[in-house]
This record gives C-alpha cells, sequence and structure tokens, in this order.
C-alpha cells in the first residue's frame, strides 16, 4: 500500500476505543484518517483524536467504504456480524473480541510472542484476552528457556475489563457505601465495591467461567503447543485498573529465580519488579496508564523438582486491550499485510 491507511475504530466511545484512539496518537500510527464509529446511542456524540473532535457516526453496513483498516471493540454480537463485513469491503480487522479467537483461520497474536502468526492471514485478525496476553508475554520467555508443561493461573482482574458501565458502578458504589446509601448491583450479580467475585464472563457446562477458558486455550494457540497445560481461576477485585496474576509454572528443565529474573529482563515488554527487601514488587496502582508487562515475586516453588511462582500485573485497558491492538496493527503495516 502506498498511502497510509484510513482506520475505523469500532466502539470508538467505550472503555477500550477511548484508550485505542489515544494509543494511536501517541505512537503516531501512520494513519491517513481516523472514523469513529459507535451504536446509534452515541452517533453524533464527539470523541478526541490529535486536539480534533471527530464525530461519531452509527456503524452501518456501509461503513467500512475506503477503509483500509478497521478496530473492533464494541462486543462480540457486533464483531460477529460486521467483521466480515467489513473484510468484505477490502479491510483488514483487528478484533479485540470474543468472537474469533479460537477460529482456525483468525491468527490470535501477541507481537512479542508470536508476530509470525499474522503472516497469510485471511483479513481477520484478534488480539487475545487480557489476562492472557500479559501471562503470555511472561511465559514465552521461560518456555524458551525450559519448556512449560504446566501453568496454574489466579487473577485478581480490575473491574474496566467490563466497560466503562462497571468503572462507574464501583466508583458509585464506593460513594454509596460512605453516604449509607442502598447498593444496586447492575453490572456484576454482587456488590463489587470492598468485595471479591469468583466469577467472570459466564459459567460453562464445566463449571469453570468461559474467562478462565479463554485463558486455557487461547494459552495454548499463542504459545503454539497443546502440551502446555493450562488451569485458571478468574477473580473480579475492587481495582479500577490493572490485572494481577499469581502464576505457578512447572517446567521440563529446571529454570532458578535468579535465572528467570536474567531472563525476563532482557524480555520485549517486561520489567522486573523483584526486590523483596526494598518492597519492590508489582502492582496495579502504579502499572496503570503503562506499556509494559510487570512481574516479580519470582520464587521457587518448593513443593516440585522445577517449579517457580511469579506475580505478574499490567494495565489490562492497555497491553491488555488497546495497546496490543495497535502493536499488531503496526506489524501488519511493516509487514506489508494491510491488503489480503
Ligand atoms: P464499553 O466501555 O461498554 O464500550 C462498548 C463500545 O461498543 C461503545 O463504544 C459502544 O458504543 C459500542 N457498541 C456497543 N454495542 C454496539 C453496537 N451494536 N454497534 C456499534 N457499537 C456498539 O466496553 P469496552 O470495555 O470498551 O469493551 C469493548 C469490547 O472490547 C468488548 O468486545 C470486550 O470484550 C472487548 N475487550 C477486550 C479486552 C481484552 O481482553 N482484549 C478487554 C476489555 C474489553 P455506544 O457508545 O454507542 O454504546
Ligand atoms: N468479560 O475480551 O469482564 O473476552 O473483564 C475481556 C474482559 C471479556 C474478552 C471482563 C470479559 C473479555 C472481560
Amino acid at each position: 500500500m502506498s498511502d497510509n491507511p484510513v482506520v475505523a475504530v469500532v466502539g470508538a466511545t467505550g472503555a477500550v476505543g477511548r484508550e485505542m484512539l489515544k494509543t494511536l496518537e501517541q505512537r503516531n500510527f501512520p494513519a491517513r484518517q481516523v472514523i469513529a464509529l459507535a451504536s446509534a446511542r452515541s452517533a453524533g456524540s464527539k470523541v478526541l483524536f490529535k486536539d480534533q473532535e471527530i464525530t461519531v457516526d452509527e456503524l452501518g453496513k456501509d461503513s467500512f467504504k475506503g477503509v483500509d483498516l478497521a478496530i473492533f471493540s464494541a462486543g462480540g454480537a457486533t464483531s460477529e456480524k460486521f467483521a466480515p463485513i467489513a473484510v468484505e469491503s477490502g479491510c483488514v480487522v483487528v478484533d479485540n473480541s470474543n468472537a474469533w479467537r479460537m477460529d482456525k483461520n483468525v491468527p490470535l497474536v501477541v507481537p512479542e510472542v508470536n508476530p509470525e502468526a499474522l503472516d497469510g492471514h485471511r483479513g481477520i485478525i484478534a488480539n487475545p484476552n487480557c489476562s492472557t496476553i500479559q501471562m503470555v508475554v511472561v511465559l514465552k520467555p521461560l518456555h524458551d528457556a525450559g519448556t512449560i508443561k504446566r501453568v496454574i493461573v489466579s487473577t485478581y482482574q480490575a473491574v474496566s475489563g467490563s466497560g466503562q458501565k462497571a468503572v462507574d458502578e464501583l466508583e458509585t458504589q464506593v460513594r454509596n457505601l460512605f453516604s449509607m446509601k442502598e447498593i444496586e448491583p447492575k453490572v456484576y450479580p454482587y456488590q463489587i465495591a470492598f468485595n471479591c467475585l469468583p466469577h467472570i464472563d459466564v459459567f460453562l457446562e464445566n463449571d469453570y467461567t468461559m474467562e478462565e477458558m479463554k485463558m486455557v486455550n487461547e494459552t495454548k494457540k499463542i504459545m503454539g503447543s497443546d502440551q502446555v497445560r493450562v488451569t485458571a481461576t478468574t477473580v473480579r477485585v475492587p481495582v479500577f485498573y490493572g490485572h494481577c496474576e499469581s502464576v505457578n509454572i512447572e517446567t521440563e528443565k529446571k529454570i532458578t529465580p535468579q535465572e528467570a529474573r536474567a531472563i525476563l529482563s532482557q524480555a520485549p515488554g517486561i520489567t522486573v519488579l523483584d526486590n523483596p527487601a526494598e518492597k519492590i514488587y508489582p502492582m496495579p496502582l502504579f502499572a496503570a496508564g503503562e506499556d509494559d508487562t510487570f512481574v516479580g515475586r519470582i520464587r521457587e516453588d518448593e513443593t516440585i523438582a522445577n517449579g517457580l511462582n511469579l506475580w505478574i500485573v499490567a494495565d489490562n485497558i492497555r497491553k491488555g486491550a488497546a495497546l496490543n491492538t495497535v502493536q499488531i496493527s503496526e506489524l501488519l503495516v511493516q509487514k506489508n499485510l494491510l491488503r489480503v
């Protein structure tokens, strides 16, 4: 492609969509024009991009004429219906929803882990789940060093993962509790303020949640290995931005904590924060707004021969969503893959 691409952001008014516009701007993505799309609810409203107000248009079948790259962040149902329409109109789609991730014709990409998966794409590329992204960024260099056999992960996920309404709900509940008003849960089934909910996305027949099974299945697909066994418990905590994960791994070859720190310090997209004596460890409060994935509390699992425990934190809206999507888009430009 000789000209810079025309980019459409679908879901531009949402928590992820607004961060997407900010990230495209901050990283100076080479867009000839940026178009903002959302539902009829916010058609006509304005979003900011490079100090300019862009008027939001209602998403429709004709929205993608003249568009080269369509970034979707408007829910699975919207992606399911409109991503094929966008591809039909000549767009390449990078999709943030769960709709296409496990389709065998759709690459599921974390640029630090499997950029080669983009080659030969058929028009739709999927951005993985936020919890999967930050975990595989850390697992990949350790897998290359010692071959991971098994992963046990528990997550502590921020409310921003479920959209702007959930951010507002936590804030309202905290305010109401301090002024002795009634709490009325809407986004979540129970009060989230001062609580933890071991329930993210829907429950499945095996009694795991969909969020847990995304971590299991997406990790295998991105790491390109069915041999990595993963089991997950995903928990919503009353934090606004930043997901945390307690991750236990078992490897074929022993990796000492010192070796793991050295490997991870050299790996792309990772900052090691691990000095217990100085109380240095990753926390969501400090990861929020940052691009890197932070890892610390690296220590030996003393119950098995080759095991490590790790604590991984990242901004779920940035690396977990908008940043990873923009990094994929940058790779598409660099690799000249914006035409199918
Ligand atoms: P959000 O704050 O609720 O925003 C939703 C956005 O989608 C809004 O812009 C909304 O527009 C738009 N939208 C909703 N229904 C639509 C429709 N029928 N047609 C067109 N636009 C529609 O949610 P969010 O947190 O930004 O999440 C958006 C998407 O990103 C979801 O698919 C979610 O699964 C995904 N996501 C992925 C990750 C990840 O793990 N990678 C993390 C978070 C979210 P209006 O203003 O018109 O309502
Ligand atoms: N339900 O991209 O609620 O599949 O935190 C991401 C986040 C789904 C997804 C959440 C979710 C996704 C959430």
